[in-house]
């Protein structure tokens, strides 16, 4: 089941096939959805031999399970990583690998920017248990080499960074990490594979949010996670077998693999309807600042032509009006929905201070940079024309 089919093949066509012979069993062209909780053991030996490791073989669906064990090959191959863990939630990814990682009295360095409930965990949850966490702007990391000492373990970040789309330079990073022997996990999901390979440029580890661009289509909640094999293997049996148990169900890691078929096609068209709406907003008078990386106004150009195939799907703006022209905005839209969340078929707008990042304080925002008037599209699959009026007559109305 887990071989690797399409070896050396293009990213598409992996995606399409890795891991999965359909000459193997009944011959159904897609993998099969195993609903089994708990597996058969053939004798009370092969049973305590799976246990303790020494068979391979399946035991309980908290721990692997044929269907979510496919998803797992195909997105570690994307990622060009050893191994992957897939969990219930992105949330469930990070919280699973960090709580394996780290022991009271640890160092987490993060960027300034995180997804809200990321920010919760770390300051509220990992910060309880004798966790230190320190915050430093990564877009300079020069600031990364100031903060670190021996007490650091984890180096954590996001580019784009949600909501504000700063980039973190991956490589100059690890390069300082590691000297000091940390571990760097990036949050991928912004980009997916597609656009960036995050272990390629020195990253241990990757998280995503599986509910975004790889399941693709808004109707489930999933994560995952890329790292060394021995790594994972520790993750699997404390973070996610006994401590967190975030473990994703055989459905949704089916719903997973059939999104990854056609994620290099739409990452292609959230590029390039988020590249004419944010030409658009960048170049309207009600607009004060856009931030999106195919802008040639983006301070961060040369990093983002160096670091990712294509600028993505996510664009993020400030009107000159503040935060009542960007609810105006906002309630006037009529083709793009007002939700949270983003990586979907349909374009999403919401508005970071009252809703993701509403967890950091107003004071916590300013300090890591998220302002109070942003409003962030998650730009969809919609022709670019219906998506380009939409948003100018929001304009008008703002
Ligand atoms: C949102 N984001 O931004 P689950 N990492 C990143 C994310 O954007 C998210 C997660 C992890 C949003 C959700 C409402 C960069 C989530 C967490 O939601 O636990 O799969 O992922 O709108």
């Amino acid at each position: 089941m887990t071989q690797a089919k399409a070896p050396g093949k293009g990213f598409t066509t992996r995606a399409i096939h890795h891991g999965y012979d359909p000459y193997e069993g009944y011959g159904s062209v897609n993998p099969p959805i195993y609903l089994s909780s708990t597996y058969a053991f053939p004798t009370v030996e092969d049973g305590s031999a799976r246990f303790a490791g020494e068979q391979a073989g399946f035991v309980y669906s908290r721990v692997g399970n044929p269907t979510t064990c496919l998803l797992e090959s195909r997105i570690a191959d994307l990622e060009g990583g050893e191994a992957a863990l897939v969990t219930a939630s992105g949330m469930g990814a990070t919280t699973s690998l960090l709580w394996t990682l780290l022991a009271p009295g640890d160092e987490v360095i993060a960027d300034k920017t995180l997804y809200g409930c990321t920010f919760g965990y770390f300051n509220h949850g990992l910060a309880k248990f004798g966790v230190k966490i320190t915050h430093v702007d990564m877009t300079q990391p020069a600031n990364l080499e100031a903060a670190i000492s021996a007490q650091t373990k984890v180096v954590f970040f996001e580019s784009p960074a949600n909501p504000n789309m700063r980039l973190v330079d991956i490589e100059a990073i690890a390069a300082i990490a590691h000297r000091h022997d940390a571990k760097v996990v990036v949050d991928n999901t912004y980009c997916t594979p597609y656009l960036q390979r995050p272990l390629a440029l020195g990253a241990d580890y990757i998280v995503h949010s599986a509910t975004k661009y790889l399941g693709g289509h808004g109707d489930l909640i999933a994560g995952a996670i890329v790292g060394p094999k021995e790594s994972l293997d520790q993750v699997r049996f404390y973070g996610l077998k006994d401590m967190t148990g975030a473990v994703m169900s055989s459905q949704d890691a089916f719903l997973v693999l059939r999104g990854l078929k056609t994620l290099a096609l739409r990452m292609e068209r959230h590029s390039s309807n988020a590249q004419v709406v944010a030409e658009c907003l960048a170049g309207h008078a009600k607009v004060d600042v856009c931030h999106f990386p195919g802008l040639a106004s983006f301070p961060q150009l040369e990093l983002a032509r160096r670091q990712m195939k294509l600028p993505g799907g996510m664009v993020a703006f400030e009107l000159k009006g503040g935060i009542e022209s960007g609810r105006r905005f906002m309630n006037a839209l009529q083709l793009i929905t007002r939700a949270v969340s983003l990586g979907d078929a349909e374009s999403l707008a919401q508005h970071p201070a009252s809703m993701t990042h509403c967890f950091y304080t107003p004071e916590e925002r300013r300090e890591h940079l998220i302002g109070e008037g942003l409003v962030r599209i998650s730009l969809g699959l919609e022709d670019p024309e219906d998506l380009l009026d939409d948003v100018r007559q929001a304009l008008d109305a703002a």
